[in-house]
């Protein structure tokens, strides 16, 4: 069997998804995710110009080799660009293999661990009340673990809060320009316990509760919230402070017990393995498009389970649902998966374009049997919504400072 072709899709049913198809000598194909939010095309370049001449005539079975051959083979080894490149190709030789061998990815990835995938959903808020209405729907749809994010009153817009975007799938789409935020770590120091104090006293143990602080925060203050929030016995305080340097989380990690998650921007093990190999964190949350696919995310997650810490992949809306098919094969058949983030499947439009068969139960997703990844890509449905120039907010303190976003 040889890869005969490589093509790549940008489409934005609401927002941009970089879709990579990789086409066998025998019709087989394979289908893989390459979006990096707000740089789409510095993806799709690489794959066209860098990456397609490389693998045209290669046995797409040799899933490792192909792997390292983008990997150690190229001078510039990792970065964002890089790894979703190699992940959106990673992700389709496994689709192509579980589609030859006529069975679903995670049976080639050891079978299942588990009867389905925990999911942690999102309550977004524009109040305390509001957020944890939000919440108790989805504590009455059976979902057992919730993050929870709120409005913080006297900032214009807050991370996570939709504000006049009533979709989560809209919410950091299809903006040509950076839009601007303001931020306030005191203001935000106000409202956060108050937060989960009240969820606590409303649900008890009928969840598990999640934040997210979106890397706002110095490493001491970080330190400070976790013990603040210690009381309430979160699933997890997730980028408390952001991570390039690792040693910020021994600051942390010493100051407070409540769990820590990290990593949705990370691009390799090479990102993580301090934090893990020290046990600063409890969740891992690297995701299959941005650390190098499937094969990526497996020596991850073997790495993290000697040391204790699950997986807990990062689930946004600008991951398509093929990395979201790709998380669903890993965390089932993962003995050390913790939780997924779930936002939904995407807006009307992007489901015609992505169609699978994932049926969400209980807060749980069960995963598909159809063989390999079991996501289709309509290429028509694709080409009726453009690639549309879009960005991520920038932060910046009340007094114009430019800070973390
Ligand atoms: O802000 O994926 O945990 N989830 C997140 C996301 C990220 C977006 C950035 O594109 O932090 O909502
Ligand atoms: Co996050």
């Amino acid at each position: 069997m040889k890869i005969e072709d490589i093509k790549v899709y940008v489409t934005n049913p609401g927002r941009n998804f970089v879709t990579v198809k990789v086409i066998t000598d025998e019709g087989v194909y394979g289908l893989g995710d390459a979006t990096v939010n707000g740089r789409e095309m510095a993806v799709a370049s690489y794959l066209e110009e860098h990456v397609r001449p490389c693998l045209i005539g290669r046995d797409p079975h040799q899933i490792e080799d192909i792997w390292q051959y983008l990997y150690m083979g190229v001078y510039w080894r990792r970065g964002p660009i890089t790894m979703a490149a190699i992940a959106a190709i990673d992700m389709a030789l496994w689709d192509i293999k579980g589609k030859v061998a006529n069975l679903p990815v995670y049976q080639l990835l050891g079978g299942k661990c588990r009867t389905g995938v925990t999911l942690y959903a999102h309550a977004n808020g524009e109040t305390i009340e509001d957020t944890l209405d939000i919440a108790e729907k989805y504590i009455e749809q059976g979902f057992k673990a919730i993050r929870l994010q709120t409005a913080i009153p006297g900032l214009s817009e807050t991370y996570g809060v939709l504000g006049d975007r009533k979709d989560y799938f809209e919410l950091q789409g299809n903006r040509p320009l950076p839009p601007e935020q303001e931020w306030s770590t005191p203001k935000y120091f106000e409202l956060v316990p108050e937060l989960f104090a009240k969820a606590k006293e409303r649900f008890g143990n009928r969840a598990q509760f999640c934040h997210d602080v979106h890397s706002r925060l110095t490493p001491i203050e970080s330190a400070k919230l976790g013990k603040m929030l210690e009381p309430y016995n979160l699933l997890f305080l997730e980028d408390a402070s952001i991570a390039e340097n690792q040693d910020n989380y021994k600051l942390i990690r010493h100051h407070t017990t409540t769990p820590l998650a990290l990593g949705e921007t990370y691009n390799t093990i090479w990102d993580c393995k301090d934090l893990i190999q020290n046990q600063l964190i409890d969740y891992i949350r690297a995701a299959a498009t941005h650390a190098g696919g499937i094969t990526g995310m497996k020596k991850i997650a073997d790495f993290a389970a000697i040391y204790n810490v699950r997986t807990a992949p990062h689930g946004a809306p600008d991951l398509s649902p093929i990395c979201f098919a790709a998380h669903m094969h890993l965390n089932i058949s993962t003995h050390n998966y913790g939780v997924q983030e779930f936002v939904g499947f995407g807006n009307e439009a992007s489901q015609k374009i992505f169609k699978h068969e994932m049926k969400l139960e209980n807060g749980m997703i069960m995963v598909s049997d159809a063989p390999g990844l079991g996501v289709e890509f309509d290429e028509e449905e694709a080409a009726k919504h453009e690639y549309k120039r879009s960005y991520l907010p920038v932060s910046r303190l009340e007094d114009g400072t430019l800070w973390h976003w």
